[in-house]
């Protein structure tokens, strides 16, 4: 097979206009996604999959709010509104995802005390989701991201990926961004020194 993935990232419906964590234009990701993962042989989606009361939810901690920062045991955490819980229907894939021969599914931010953005390494840096073993068991070294967000699970799974030794390849218009306080600028830029390519999602040579 080829040893190219596609990486589709949290395109979970609380990101989509209307839902508990919404994306500005996250539901427009979902066409772009269906037609690049008709071209792949490796497909992985990622699920964000909270339990209830998570250490990233701002409701986990009296008195702050939605968007506001804090510290936890491993550093800086954005607290977030409550999201992508456990079975719930916000933490199903958007309906109209087609990507029937995805062969894996990670799931990831389901230690209460840890969030995780990147589909590789949860926030404490150090916890593995087992991830890049899978991919460099099957021979896989070529990534392409899309799904949601850009400037968070997106940006830090390539940066991730890149750092595990794959190449990586951000398609731009299958991804869309949540860009708070700047962030989707400095995500380009950290992109950008760590060596992921971006393309179009017509540019896309698995
Ligand atoms: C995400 C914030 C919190 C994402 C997940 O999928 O980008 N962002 N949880
Ligand atoms: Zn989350």
């Amino acid at each position: 097979m080829s040893d190219a993935c596609l990486i589709v990232v949290d395109v979970q419906n609380d990101f989509m206009p209307g839902g508990a964590l919404a994306v500005p234009q996250g539901d427009a990701v979902v066409p772009a996604i269906n037609r690049v993962a008709a071209t792949f042989e490796w497909i992985v989606a990622t699920q964000d999959w909270h339990p209830r009361g998570h250490a990233s939810f701002a409701s986990s901690h009296p008195g702050r709010r939605p968007f506001e920062t804090t510290r936890l045991a491993y550093g800086e955490q954005v607290l977030w509104p409550d999201h992508c819980v456990q079975g719930t229907e916000g933490a199903a894939l958007h309906r109209d995802l087609a990507i029937p021969r995805a062969q894996l599914v990670v799931r990831k931010g389901y230690r209460p005390a840890v969030d995780s953005y990147s589909a590789f390494l949860e926030a404490d840096r150090t916890t593995s989701t087992g991830l890049a073993a899978w991919l460099r068991e099957l021979g896989i070294r070529r990534l392409w991201f899309c799904g949601l967000a850009t400037d968070f699970c997106v940006a830090w799974s390539a940066l991730d990926a890149r750092a595990a030794g794959f190449e990586a390849t951000l398609i731009e218009d299958a991804c869309r961004a949540i860009d708070l306080d700047g962030s989707l600028d400095r995500a380009w830029q950290q992109l950008q020194v760590a060596g992921v390519g971006r393309a179009r999602s017509d540019g896309v040579r698995p």
